[in-house]
This record gives structure tokens, sequence and C-alpha cells, in this order.
């Protein structure tokens, strides 16, 4: 098959190559076009796929169910395959690359016959922009394509901005589940077996390769693929960073208005903050992106962020109008939903949206449901909506400024019961990098295969996400501390919204009263606000947490909230001397030197 439809040699020859190799039945360039999205809509309505939504209630949206066996990120499946074992690190699954390639060939060969290949032209970051990147996704799904509509820039314009000789990633992807001749998915999810299926990065080459699932981050190759693990190799050769960072924007009552970023790893609240209704008053939040941040340095020395993305790719369960209001309106329509329940009048529901299932329900494998006659769940707990950024009532003017939004501060977070105060900064650069490199949380759906309830280290909320050796990684943080003056560098705080008491009530209502650290962080970056030195770092004085308005919050449950539990630090450290020995040699001194620091203020 000869493919001529760019400039791009490169692109074409990959296209053809590929074709040769899964044998579809046909090549679809898409255009992004409104147009090509409901046609492909309209396709999986017909094969049973899409369910319409009630359109009055929720115009333009779709529901989806994907298999049982294929409902999240699947990490023990994802590779990366660096030539040396080394070079991949203790956090990452690695498979030798050529080994790879011809078990993930045997799969390809003829695995999209029957179906249709789609080339999705898209840009991570707004097209164009400096800091943005071209991506080619080759897949098989449809549900790809209207995903990727709404998660990235698509369309013929990329193809412009990548000419004849332009970069892009190469991210190919089946669903692993080629159809005999003239048969059709009739509304069956189409994916491999599990040990079939692989998400697999080769940093070097910075090209993806994934093969069984149709699911969320391991089949939307910008997101976690591209824009975070063979985004944070690229950003590392180039002296960038790529991270799991929401961002946001917040004004004060002057009119003055700050951004920051966040770290928090999956399922900790993420999309809730960056789209937060401040509840003290004069005080605005806008949101620019709830998922990842593409960073670089401006001419001034400051660092600029991006988000990536166009869109959210949000859990739905606990999504209410307490939890969540914009993301409430976000997604009222053209909102793909996949494994949430149906009622019967064909609305969404589920578990935390702030009210009692409406009757009888269909649930997310396709049965009747109902309220109180079963111990399971009406929508599956990794269920998730995909919605256009744009349709945020809270989303930033800036959100698609190609030269980005400049960051005042770093948040990293976790869900951690005890320990950890509800919010504390760093001394310094290094010290936040050590912050960051010691971030850990209670694990809940996003990963299919660790127990919830259990605490795992997640350094930067990038374990499953660091495409390279995390030892490295927190060397290229301590690097990027240098290639600036210290007043320029974002300030870095440790915030933890889930403190609990001895007997499990949470000490801090969480939500839009996280407005309430946000102001005292805000106040940091002009170094203002009421500080208290500790062995852990600057901390606010109780009084220094606005607490008008707020009901709940007793003077000692701040003391608490704000106190230096010692033995718990202490017990702390000994944790982190294991979480560091993991990384050997290329654990950086400074981190080592920041350990014992602490550990001798702490003495
Ligand atoms: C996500 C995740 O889906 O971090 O964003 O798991
Ligand atoms: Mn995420």
């Amino acid at each position: 098959m000869r493919i001529d439809r760019t400039k791009n040699k490169k692109l074409n020859h990959w296209v053809e190559e590929v074709a040769a190799m899964t044998v579809p039945d046909q090549i679809y360039w898409c255009d992004g076009s409104k147009d090509e999205y409901e046609r492909m809509i309209k396709l999986m309505v017909d094969d049973g796929l899409a369910i319409p939504l009630n359109s009055k209630k929720l115009p333009g949206s779709y529901l989806f169910r994907s298999d049982p066996s294929d409902v999240a990120r699947l990490e023990n499946r994802t590779y990366i395959a660096s030539r040396s074992k080394d070079d991949a690190g203790p956090t990452n699954n690695w498979i030798n690359p050529e080994e790879l390639k011809i078990i993930m060939k045997g799969l390809y060969k003829g695995c999209m016959k029957g179906r249709t290949m789609y080339v999705i032209p898209f840009s991570m970051g707004p097209i164009g922009s400096a800091i943005s990147k071209i991506g080619i996704e080759i897949t098989d799904s449809p549900y790809v394509v209207v995903n990727m509509h709404i998660m990235t820039r698509v369309g013929s314009k990329v193809l412009d901005v990548l000419g004849e000789d332009g970069e892009f990633v190469p991210c190919l992807h089946s669903v692993g589940k080629p159809l005999a001749p003239g048969k059709k998915d009739n509304g069956i999810w189409p994916c491999a077996p599990i040990e079939e299926k692989y998400i697999s990065h080769f940093p070097e080459e910075h090209a993806i390769w994934s093969y069984g699932s149709g699911y969320g981050g391991n089949a939307l190759l910008g997101k976690k693929c591209l824009a975070l693990r063979i985004a944070s190799v690229i950003a590392r050769e180039e002296g960038w960073l790529a991270e799991h960072m929401l961002i946001l924007g917040i004004t004060n009552p002057k009119g003055e208005k700050k951004y920051i970023a966040g770290a928090f790893p999956s399922a900790c609240g993420k999309t809730n903050l960056a789209m937060l209704v401040p509840t003290i008053p004069g005080w605005k939040v806008e949101c620019v992106g709830d998922d990842i941040a593409w960073m670089k340095f401006g001419k001034d020395g400051r660092l600029y962020a991006i988000n990536p993305e166009a869109g959210f790719f949000g859990v739905a369960p606990g999504t209410s109008l307490q939890s969540n209001p914009n993301a409430m309106k976000t997604i009222d329509r053209n909102t793909i939903y996949t494994n949430v329940a149906i009622t019967g009048d064909g609305d969404v529901w589920w578990e935390g949206i702030g009210y009692k299932a409406p009757g009888k329900l269909i649930d997310w494998t396709g049965k009747e449901w109902e309220e109180g006659k079963t111990d399971k769940p009406a929508a599956h707990a990794n269920a998730r909506f995909t919605a256009p950024a744009r349709q945020c009532p809270g989303i930033d003017p800036a959100w698609e400024d190609p030269s980005g939004v400049p960051i005042s501060a770093f948040l990293f977070g976790g869900r951690r019961p005890g320990t950890i105060p509800l919010v504390h900064q760093s001394f310094n650069w290094n010290h936040g990098v050590f912050l960051g490199s010691i971030v850990g949380s209670e694990v809940t759906a996003a990963a299919l295969d660790l127990a919830a309830g259990t605490v795992r280290r997640d350094p930067f909320a990038m374990l499953p996400f660091c495409g390279y050796h995390m030892g490295d990684y927190f060397k290229h943080w301590i690097e990027i501390g240098k290639k600036t003056s210290a007043d320029k560098l974002p300030k870095i705080f440790y915030v933890n919204w889930f403190r609990k008491t001895a007997d499990g009530k949470w000490l801090w209502p969480g939500y839009g009263e996280n407005s309430r650290v946000l102001k005292w962080v805000f106040e940091r970056c002009n170094n203002e606000g009421g500080v208290a030195e500790t062995p852990i770092g600057y901390m606010p004085t109780v009084e220094a947490v606005e607490r008008a308005g707020l009901s709940g919050v007793s003077d000692s449950d701040m003391k608490e909230l704000l106190a230096v539990d010692r033995e718990g630090w202490q017990k702390e450290i000994v944790l982190v001397k294991e979480h560091y020995a993991k990384f050997g040699s290329r654990l950086p001194r400074e981190l080592t030197d920041e350990l014992a620091a602490l550990e001798k203020r702490l003495a």
C-alpha cells in the first residue's frame, strides 16, 4: 500500500509499514472535524457500542461500557523498554526492546483485519506553541478517535505544522481483536485477553506501542504515554519539566493573580482542586489543567506551564455538585461517559453523585440494578467522563496561551491520614525536591492491580508515569533548580487534605475550604503570611490559616493539623530510607543530605 497522504515522508512511510503489518480493511486520516466526530459516534451507536443519553438532560452525550477486564490503566502490563534495564530503573517494568518488539509484532500481525485503521494527527498543547509536541496515533478504535478529539487537538492543521520534516511521536494502538469477514463488534467492547495486553514505551526512540486495551490511558496515547512517560524523557534531554500536575490560577480580592501547579497521586482529588470554588470571599480560582503540566523557562527566568491536554478524562464516582460543581457543569453536554450507570430516562448516575439512584438503573455491566438490592456498585469505581476543557465554567482565560502561564508555587500531596500536616513549605528548592520525592498515598481504583487501602510511595505522583530511572528524574529536578535564580523558582509546598483523627474522622473539610490553604500559599509567594520555622519546614501559625466562616474546625483541630508529629516523622524517616534504598547510586547526594538534615533537625 503506498501512502502519499502528507508531505512528511517519515509519517507516510510509518503508516505504510503499520498497514502492511496490521492489514486493516481501510485507512482513514482524521481531520478533527465535528462532522467526523459525529460520523464515528453514529458508527458506534449502530454497532451497539455507544448508547445515546437523554438529549434534553445531556445533549450530545453517549455512554460506553467496557469489558470487565478493561476498566483501568494496567500498570503491570506497562513497560519502559529502554536499551539498558538500569535506565528504566527500579520503579518501571522492563523488557528488552528487541524481545518486546518481536512479541508485539507477532500480536500486531493482521490484528486490524475487518477494521478501519485511523490515523490521528494530534497536538499536545496549543497547535504551534513552542512548548507543544505533535503525536500521530494509529488506532483501530473509533472510541479512541472520539476521545482523542476531546482530549487533544486533532486535525489537518497539525499536519501543516508537521510539514516535510517535523518531528512527531509515533503512537501505535490496536484493540487486539481482528474481525472475521462481515463480522461486527455487535455491542461487545473489543479488547484482547489480559496476558496479551501491552502498553510499551521505547524511550530512546520516543515511540509508543499499545496493544489489547481500548481503555483510558492504555489507549488514548496522548495522555499518560506521550504527555508523561515519553515527554518526561524528552524533557530531561531538553531541560524542561513534564509533570503529573494540575495547573490553577488564583486571584486575591485585590485582583493580583498567581498560578500554582500541583502533583497528587491518582485519586487524591486533583480534578476537584483544579476546579475549586473558593469558600473565602473575594478569592477566585480558575482552571488551566487537571492532570498534566509541561513547563519551560521563559526569557525572564521563570517557569511557564501549558496544559498539553484539551479535555478532562475524570473519575465520575464521587463527583457531585458539592465536591466539584464546575465539573458537573462541564459534563452536562457533549460528554463521553464510560462505565457509569444509566437511569430509566437515559440520564447518568454513579456512587457519590449527591442524590439517591432514581429507581431501577442499568449498571456498568449492562445489568438491572436497584439501590439496596446488591452490594455491587452501579458505576465502576474508575468510571470516567471525557469532556472538553472549554466547557468548564471556571476555565482560565489563559488556558490555551501558547506561551504558558508563569508558575509561582508547586504543591505536592497525597492521602495521608497521619504525620503529614495540613501544609508546610520547603526551606528551599532542594528541600522541596526532597518533599516531592517522598510523596505517598493510600491507593484506590485508578490502578487495577493494587489492593485498596495500602499506602504506596509515589514520588512527584510520577511513579507510574516516569519514563526513565526515578533516581535520574530526582537529579533532573535538582538540576532545574540551578538554571535560574532562587527568587524566580516556584516555592514548594506539601499539603495534606486527608488528615484523620484517631477514631477515623476527617480533621479538615477539604473541597472549597482548601482555598484557605491556597490563600496562605499565595501569601507565602509574596513573602507574607504568618509563618513559623519548624524542623520539617515553614508552617503557618494557627491564626495564619483564615477560618472566618469555617465551621467544624476548632482551635485544637487546627493545632493537630499544624503540629509537627516528631514520632510520626521519625517513623517516616525509616520508611523514606527504605524507599531511597531502591535507587542505589542514582539517588542524588542532595536528597540524602536533605534526609540527614531533617533527621538532625528532628532529633
Ligand atoms: C489519571 C490517573 O487517570 O492519574 O489521571 O490515573
Ligand atoms: Mn492523572
